[in-house]
């Protein structure tokens, strides 16, 4: 809470976009209230054994209910952007034909009170709650399933289409279909390396086609939104210009292929990498990608929305089994970078934020970068009606001087959205996992901005950064 005077500022650019971001199974609730159909989340946390102390998303932050507080909350933060999901089984509980209207009810008066607020509503269409009866006839396994998608994109694009100018289609297709299809420690749950091949394809076919539907109805920007992450060397994650043997460089080239670049460039060059198409066909056949799907996936898009948590850190080491998590690794191993973590374990490596960005503009300068999805979870304390939060305000001040070197360094980064704006059900990990600036007490459902909120709020307020405590170095004050 000091006052600090402009020269002694880290300013960012005029109209950079300041925002938190959420996700509808994370914090909705309501799950059987007006009309909600059921998703592959309700039946994946309703089964035993699937998520951290059985817990669901059945009532979460009751969001649903709660939103004009919510929205109160985040007027007071001085939030200039909301990234919430659309939650598809609200809208079309059986996935598609029948559009429920108390669904989309709710999205259109949190809509209207956003822009009340003075606040951007950027609505994400897919946050991996999937209804349950398409997954029935075959999930993200099926070709089907990119075309309900996009049936159901144009009934939210429809309703909400005159007031949300920025849309993202799909969010990390990478972590729904891996985590989801190929190793199933998330919903629905099920494990071949094959089938989360295909869901990847589908997932980015519907994108594409969702994009080209919101573009025909005038949206302003349209995104779509990965998670993405340097991949480097244990050598390499402090030290740019530390060398690396060809064996490495090819271990590094690979997971880049199947984490970053099976994505970006279909969506954004209309074609996937080599080396990407040469495991693909091994491990499950290329049968599922028909001509003319690049060139469907390849849409125009202005924004490249990107969740960035930590740096995956590879080497070759012949003879190791890979990672399930990356079919066709087999030869490399993965190891966590060293030095401090999250309480999701996750190595804490801002510098790495400056690679991926000013990475992504050059190799993909066309399109405008938003950081969509950046934060962490840790221990938090409610002491004396606060939660002092250092680590958290270290974790994403050290995030933003990163940002901040990127756009020195040319990248063209329009904003920053914190994930994430409540505590709320952190998928696999229940609720133990706290990402929020804002506390949440679950049994009251009562919400206390942390320190780390109303720092937050500074730093939108002043469009900035204090200079002398940017030149503290990150790693020590998380330490
Ligand atoms: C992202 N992983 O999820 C999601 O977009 C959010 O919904 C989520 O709450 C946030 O990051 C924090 O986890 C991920 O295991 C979940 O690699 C898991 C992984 C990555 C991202």
């Amino acid at each position: 809470t000091t006052v600090v005077a402009k020269g002694r500022t880290l300013r960012f650019p005029e109209g950079f976009v300041w925002g938190a971001a959420t996700a509808a199974y994370q914090i909705e609730g309501a799950a059987r209230q007006d009309g909600r159909g059921v998703s592959i989340w309700d039946t994946f946390s309703r089964t035993p054994g699937r998520v951290a102390d059985g817990h669901t998303g059945d009532v979460a932050c009751d969001h649903y209910n709660r939103h004009r507080d919510d929205v109160r909350l985040m007027r007071d933060l001085g939030l200039r952007a909301y990234r919430f999901s659309v939650a598809w089984p609200r809208v079309l509980p059986e996935g598609a034909g029948r559009v429920n209207e108390a669904g989309l009810a709710f999205y259109d008066r949190l809509v209207d009170d956003l822009l009340e607020a003075g606040i951007a509503p950027y609505a994400t269409l897919y946050h991996w709650d999937l209804p349950q009866a398409l997954e029935d006839a075959g999930g993200w396994t099926s070709r089907e399933t990119a075309y309900r998608f996009a049936e159901y994109a144009e009934v939210v694009r429809d309703r909400l289409g005159d007031r949300v100018k920025t849309w993202l289609t799909v969010n990390e297709p990478w972590v729904a279909a891996v985590l989801g299809y190929g190793i199933g420690v998330h919903a629905p749950g099920r494990a071949s390396a094959a089938d989360a091949f295909r869901a990847t394809h589908h997932m980015l076919l519907a994108h594409g086609l969702a994009a080209r539907l919101l573009r025909e109805a005038g949206a302003a920007e349209i995104a779509i939104t990965l998670n993405l992450a340097p991949v480097l060397t244990p050598e390499g994650l402090h030290d740019p210009q530390a060398p690396v043997s060809a064996e490495d460089a090819e271990a590094v080239n690979r997971i880049d292929c199947l984490l970053n670049r099976q994505f970006l460039d279909p969506a954004l060059r209309g074609e996937y990498p080599r080396e990407v198409l040469e495991i693909v066909e091994r491990i499950a056949g290329l049968g599922h990608v028909r001509d003319g799907d690049l060139k469907l996936i390849h849409q125009p898009v202005d924004l490249l929305g990107i969740n960035y948590y930590t740096p995956c850190v590879v080497r070759a080491r012949p003879g190791a089994p890979g990672s399930d998590s990356y079919p066709g690794s087999d030869g490399i191993e993965f190891s966590g970078a060293t030095g401090p973590t999250t309480a999701t374990g996750w190595p804490i490596v801002p510098t790495a934020l400056t690679r991926l960005l000013t990475r992504l503009s050059r190799d993909y300068p066309e399109v405008g970068l938003l950081v969509t999805e950046n934060g962490a979870a840790f221990e938090d304390v409610v002491a004396g009606g606060r939660v002092a939060d250092a680590d958290r305000i270290a974790f994403i001040e050290g995030h933003l001087r990163a940002a901040y070197a990127a756009i020195e360094e040319g990248a063209d980064l329009r904003g920053y959205l914190v994930w994430s704006l409540l505590d709320n059900f952190e998928w696999a990990e229940g609720y133990h996992k706290r990402f929020g600036i804002v506390h949440v007490d679950f049994a009251t459902q009562r919400r206390l901005p942390k320190d780390s909120a109303l720092w937050y709020r500074d730093v939108i307020a002043r469009n900035g950064l204090v200079k002398d405590r940017a030149r503290r170095p990150t790693l020590e004050v998380v330490a």
